[in-house]
């Protein structure tokens, strides 16, 4: 398996009815997404629904703030399931819910405002339909968009595509030294991902490689001081990140007891005010859930 593999293990998407474990995440912002109902409708709670002031004022310095509707998210295809009418003009983003990969494209998609112009399209990756890889992305992977008469595919990709040839607010600042910092940041996502994996794998203390990588984030975020972002002001730079980002954040709670954000106050107030913004937290999966599934994954009781 890819080192990151574990992040996006195919699996059933019913995740149980939260039991307790300590999690020193935020619990509340997350979906169910019951894979089996024809419609599963999502739940989204009052901190999920509320956009802080602050987060849209910053938001709003770029473009006027985007209002976004509660979602009915359908459920995923499965290898039984017919394709939908492809090449129809309609645009599709094909994602598994529980895939950070997708998850980029799709908070890219929420924050433009998109909702009824990029259609959600959930692929279950562990029973595929056949379809899938023969006549829309040969890859065989999740995320990839169906946009006039052509699939795209790759995540970062699909990030700036969706940002340049859609309506929408900009998700990249014109500001030269912050367009600097994006192309450092965008660079450093793999190798970051990689870095904060590999303690988690190993059973020994939180690797010195892993702690200088989110010191490096913590470091990053002190940068511009215009907001608490990774540019100041929220963008695909964070959109590139979350993802990940909120999955470490759970597994070094769940499986290292180790917090991320401790000693590290710009990271915390990163996921503070990120957990704020609706497109993100509509894209977010139980917390439990993925804690669960990684924990399964790699034999860990
Ligand atoms: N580099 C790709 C990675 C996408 C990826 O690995 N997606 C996983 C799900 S999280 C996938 O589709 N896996 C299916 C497979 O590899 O067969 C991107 O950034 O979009």
């Amino acid at each position: 398996m890819n080192s990151l593999a574990f992040l996006c293990r195919p699996s059933p998407l019913t995740p149980s009815a939260s039991p307790s474990i300590s999690l020193s995440v935020p619990q509340s912002s997350c979906i169910k997404l019951p894979r089996s109902r024809p419609a599963a409708h999502r739940h989204r709670t009052a901190a999920a629904a509320r956009i802080s002031s602050r987060t849209v004022a910053m938001a709003t310095a770029a473009a006027p703030p985007v209002i976004f509707p509660k979602e009915n998210l359908p459920p995923s295809l499965t290898s039984t399931s017919e394709p939908p009418p492809l090449f129809d003009g309609t645009t599709r983003l094909y994602v598994a819910y529980h895939c950070p990969y997708a998850q980029r494209a799709w908070i890219t998609r929420n924050c433009k405002g998109l909702q009824d112009k990029i259609k959600i399209v959930a692929i279950d990756l562990a029973d595929r339909p056949v379809w899938y890889k023969e006549k829309v992305y040969p890859e065989n992977k999740v995320p990839s968009l169906e946009h006039d008469n052509q699939v795209k595919g790759e995540s970062l990709d699909l990030v700036k595509y969706i940002d340049s040839n859609f309506e929408g607010p900009a998700l990249l600042p014109e500001d030269s030294a912050k367009k600097q910092s994006a192309e450092e940041l965008l660079a450093y996502t793999d190798e970051f991902n990689k870095a904060l994996y590999s303690s988690i794998l190993s059973k020994g203390d939180v690797s010195e490689e892993t702690v200088a990588a989110l010191d490096k984030i913590e470091a990053a975020l002190g940068k511009f001081t215009d907001g608490p972002f990774l540019l100041g002001q929220f963008s695909s730079v964070d959109i590139a990140y979350l993802p990940f980002i909120e999955r470490f954040q759970i597994f070094y709670s769940g499986i290292k007891n180790y917090d991320i954000t401790k000693g590290r106050p710009n990271f915390q107030k990163y996921i503070e005010e990120a957990n704020k913004i609706d497109a993100y937290t509509q894209t977010k999966l139980e917390p439990q859930f993925l804690l669960d599934q990684t924990k399964k994954r790699l034999g860990i009781e």
